[in-house]
């Protein structure tokens, strides 16, 4: 598996974001049309636990599997590492980020959310691979999201830590990708442009199309 080797589209998702859809459908559809991460985050009224998240939680896994794609859990370390996930990703409200890499290894991969310097500061002292930043733009996916910051986090980060991976989050759709990427980030995470996408494929291959267009590096 090689991540960041070009930029990431990082599709999150979870059973209660694809309506009435079928959510390991939509996971295919995305993972055939080139999308480099998937973070199952499941959260929310009616959200799966026990039993049935460990089920779906492996069926993501499986297909994430086939695609040679890294699956990445929001929040659960002990599910995690029960199945074996390929990394975790983890809010500043969760567990401690130090804590949580002591749990998964060193061979694993850990994102930490951040929105400032010095919890990107905090995050890479802990051995995160990565940071998200967001929200970005305006969105309805996170229902305790802060105010949209647009790209101010995602510049400043980048040029105190060049080298650490930055995936920007938060209301990016197609049309606005562009600003994400001319920011620096290498990646985009996205929920509700991929998840309630009409053509599922389509969505992701314009998101990938984006970097072309945004880049300015
Ligand atoms: N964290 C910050 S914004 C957000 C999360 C989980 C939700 C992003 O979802 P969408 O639908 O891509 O705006
Ligand atoms: N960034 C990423 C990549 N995932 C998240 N769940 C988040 C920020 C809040
Ligand atoms: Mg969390």
């Amino acid at each position: 598996m090689k991540y960041w080797g070009e930029p990431s589209v990082y599709f999150i998702m979870g059973t209660g974001n694809v309506g009435e859809r079928d959510p390991l459908t939509v996971l295919e559809e995305a993972l055939s049309a080139g999308i480099s991460f998937f973070q199952l985050r499941e959260k929310g009224m009616g959200a799966l636990g026990g039993s049935a998240l460990k089920k779906f939680a492996q069926d993501c896994q499986r297909l994430c599997r086939i695609h040679d794609v890294p699956f990445i859990i929001n929040d659960n370390v002990a599910l995690a590492c029960e199945i074996d996930a390929d990394g975790v990703h983890i809010g500043q409200e969760d567990e401690d980020a130090a804590a949580v890499r002591k749990q998964i290894g060193p061979g694993k991969i850990l994102g930490v959310s951040v929105h400032s310097v010095e919890e990107a500061s905090a995050a890479v002292v802990a051995g995160a691979d990565y940071v998200g930043m967001g929200p970005v733009f305006p969105t309805c996916s996170k229902s305790d999201a802060k105010s949209p910051a647009g790209v101010a986090g995602i510049l400043s980060v980048k040029s105190i830590y060049p080298q650490l991976p930055i995936v920007g989050i938060g209301g990016i759709t197609p049309d606005n990708a562009g600003h994400v990427w001319a920011a620096g980030a290498e990646g985009v995470a996205v929920i509700s442009a991929i998840a309630q996408a009409e053509d599922v494929a389509l969505q992701v291959g314009l998101f990938k199309k984006s970097y072309k267009k945004g880049a300015v590096r």
